[in-house]
């Protein structure tokens, strides 16, 4: 079995409005996961252009996506934080994948479902292919380790079929050419802590979505003070008061919702924060999930603002990591050829 050195890979799409969300699913995870591993941080602009895309707002979200990872804390200099459209070998990797994954397993995916509803035979075959490429985008790392949020569980279980079917289907070649039994490592997905899966504040059966159209169902790490509480204010809740205990929150989505962002944003159990506020009426509760709402998430704001009003600064950052993951990728396109019995 060959030893894998532990690296992470995730990434956000750059498409607009980003929200709470992504930022404790996704983005918070990223941070806390430098301490103990290198992790690669990439802002996955052909993932969004799997959807129509204005050109110049592109261009800004990247930017805009890459300051969120800055401005949450994470450190570019030793870790590699770039966009996926300047490390050509991940839509190199995704065609092999592509010959690799089954039409089958990608029939299933729910997201494309969702995302394509009834206007299936209108949507982009990349749409369709979404999950080939992010599996390419952690194989071509060779990554043991994925955080993202619960939305996707399905693609990274895809992934990790597609990485076991290479090896499987090349065994011979893999073993051959010293890679021992493995050549991809089949990636873990990380989906931890009390907010893997943030809903809409709106309807707590929906999830928290960029696309969402109402912007009352979200906080953007943009939203000023003002329109936090305001936001927070407005959420849908019920008539009960906050149970003691954890069960109580069950068929209360919506209060399950808003205990879960106030845990994740203290860093505290969604169990410890119902000592705090059982018993207590949902007016109380937003108050302090409101102050502890801005407190946390309009510094990330503003140190985004900052970062985007110099996007030179910006662009040679995702430059510098382009150039560092391209050397990690390369490594892994020269074994993969060598494997497919591709003359290079
Ligand atoms: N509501 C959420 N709760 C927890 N985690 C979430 N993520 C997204 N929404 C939530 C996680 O954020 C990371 C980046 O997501 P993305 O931007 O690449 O893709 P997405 O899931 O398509 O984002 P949206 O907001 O849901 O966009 P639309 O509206 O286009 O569908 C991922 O780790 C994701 O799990």
């Amino acid at each position: 079995m060959a030893k894998f050195k532990p690296r992470v890979f995730s990434g956000v799409q750059p498409t607009g409005n980003l929200h709470l969300g992504n930022y404790l699913g996704a983005i918070t995870r990223f941070v806390a996961l430098q301490d103990t591993h290198d992790c690669i941080y990439c802002v996955v602009d052909l993932h969004a252009i799997t959807v129509a895309q204005k050109p110049a707002e592109l261009k800004a979200s990247i930017r805009e996506v890459t300051a969120a990872f800055l401005a949450a804390g994470i450190d570019a200099k030793k870790h590699i934080v770039f966009n996926q459209s300047q490390v050509a070998e991940h839509a190199e990797l995704a065609w092999i994948l592509n010959c690799v994954a089954r039409l089958g397993w990608l029939n299933r995916m729910t997201q494309f479902k969702e995302k394509a509803g009834k206007d299936r035979e209108n949507v982009s075959v990349g749409l369709y292919d979404y999950p080939v490429l992010m599996a390419a985008d952690i194989l071509v790392y060779r990554a043991t380790h994925v955080p993202v949020g619960e939305d996707q569980k399905q693609h990274l279980e895809l992934a990790r079929d597609i990485a076991q079917k290479f090896n499987l289907d090349f065994s011979e070649e893999i073993a051959a050419l010293g890679h021992g039994d493995t050549f991809f490592p089949l990636p873990e997905p990380l989906i931890q802590g009390p907010a893997t899966r943030v809903m809409s504040l709106r309807d707590g059966t929906k999830k928290m979505s960029k696309s969402d159209a109402s912007d009352y169902s979200r906080i953007n790490l943009s939203d000023d003070a003002d329109t936090i509480a305001q936001k927070i204010r407005k959420a849908k809740t019920d008539p009960e008061p906050l149970p003691s205990e954890i069960e109580g929150l069950a068929k209360r989505p919506e209060a399950d919702n808003l205990v879960g962002i106030f845990a994740a944003l203290e860093n505290r159990s969604k169990a410890d924060v119902l000592e705090t506020f059982g018993g207590r009426n949902f007016s109380a509760f937003k108050s302090s999930l409101i102050d502890l709402t801005v407190e946390k998430v309009t510094p990330v704001g503003k140190a985004m603002d900052k970062l985007t009003q110099d996007p030179a600064h910006i662009d040679a950052i995702l430059k510098q990591g382009a150039e560092r993951a391209r050397v990690l990728a390369q490594e892994t396109m020269k074994a993969v050829k060598d494997i497919q019995g591709f003359v290079r």
